[in-house]
């Protein structure tokens, strides 16, 4: 198979073949279009593949018809729906995270924050019974909400576990076969102890520490901002870039400044933005200096398909494990299933 340095396609026409331009030759290629509708969005998205490889992973339909049908200059095209760029791949290779602007629509955004107050007035609700307990303790008191195990609450975080552009990134920086590590959920409008001196690196056993420094990519965590998080100071996640090279650990007393040490960064964006970090990044909830900030966030922390490093691959009723599609099973272990699936990842 050569490298697909551009191509050219007829989608609707009756000819499905695409022709990949080489260095020196033309390759007529047999392809296959499948389809797929967000269900909060009822917009189409599309996936390219030639055999069992996938070229072009899910893009909006109206964006494919204007450059494929349309004929726009291919090689853009692909530069374009290739995620990570090697300027992404750059990016988070020497910082430890990278930041997508806009990347939820905001219907999306807006469905999901619909969901997730649906699932905080569920979950504080005194008809709430939880069977098994969640990884870390929720924080159900008070002004301010976190919440795990989001995925068996509302279709639309079950939607996000594997959805497409995202996955580019996960599969691109981080493992082809990535499994559910962890979700959870932010809900904050006031000040909290751990703002701004929460500081840690992810990973059970201290972190993963014992394996020695610098501690290699073991968790990739997205987190999606659905409130506005364009303003400093309403707990937005606050990093230390290139921390998961450092081969030491930060001074005790700066991790306990409650103005933030040299080189921290706090994260912003709009609703829609996501961003990704390294496990071995320092970081913590960001400082609360807004009197009127909102911070309402999801989390959903990947793993590679030999670890099992969090309780939630079975923190989820049975019966919701096996509604699950092939697609989305392929973030678990087979062991969680009745009958067991007897697959390696
Ligand atoms: O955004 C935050 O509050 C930080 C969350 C965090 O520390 C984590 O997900 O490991």
């Amino acid at each position: 198979m050569c490298e697909p340095f551009g191509f050219a396609g007829s989608a609707y026409g009756s000819v499905p073949v695409a022709v990949f331009f080489c260095a020196h030759r033309l390759v007529p290629i047999p392809f296959s279009l499948q389809s797929r509708y967000c269900p909060c969005t009822t917009r189409k998205w599309m996936q390219f593949c030639t055999g069992n490889r996938v070229w072009l992973r899910w893009f909006e339909c109206r964006k494919f018809e204007r450059n494929i049908i349309g004929r726009e200059g291919s090689a853009r095209l692909i530069k374009e729906l290739l995620h990570p760029t090697a300027a992404e791949r750059f990016f988070f290779d020497n910082n430890g995270y990278l930041v997508l602007e806009d990347f939820l629509s905001l219907s999306h955004v807006e469905a999901l924050r619909a969901a997730l107050a649906k699932t905080v007035a569920h979950r504080r609700s005194a008809r709430y019974q939880r069977e098994h307990e969640p990884a870390f303790a929720e924080r159900l008191e008070g002004a301010n909400t976190r919440i795990f195990h989001l995925l068996d609450e509302d279709p639309l975080f079950l939607y996000l576990l594997d959805y497409e552009p995202i996955m580019a990134y996960v599969r691109g920086l981080f493992n082809e076969m990535p499994h559910l590590h962890s979700t959870d959920a932010f809900c904050e409008v006031e000040k909290s102890a751990s703002h701004g001196l929460g500081w840690h690196i992810d990973g059970i056993q201290e972190g993963f520490r014992h394996l020695g420094w610098p501690i290699p990519l073991l968790q990739l965590k997205v987190g999606y901002y659905l409130s506005d998080m364009s303003e400093e100071g309403q707990g937005n996640l606050t990093l230390v870039p290139g921390s998961h090279k450092a081969l030491c650990k930060p001074e005790p007393e700066d991790l306990q400044r409650a103005e933030l040490f040299a080189g921290a960064v706090q994260v912003c964006g709009r609703p829609g933005t996501a961003f990704l970090f390294h496990n071995a990044v320092w970081h913590t909830p960001g400082p609360w200096t807004r009197a009127e900030g909102r911070r309402e966030m999801l989390y959903y922390g990947y793993e590679h398909p030999w670890m099992l490093a969090c309780v939630e691959q079975w923190r989820y009723d049975r019966s919701f494990l096996q509604s699950l599609s092939a697609d989305q099973r392929k973030f678990f272990h087979g062991f969680v299933f009745d009958p067991p699936e007897y697959r390696w990842g």
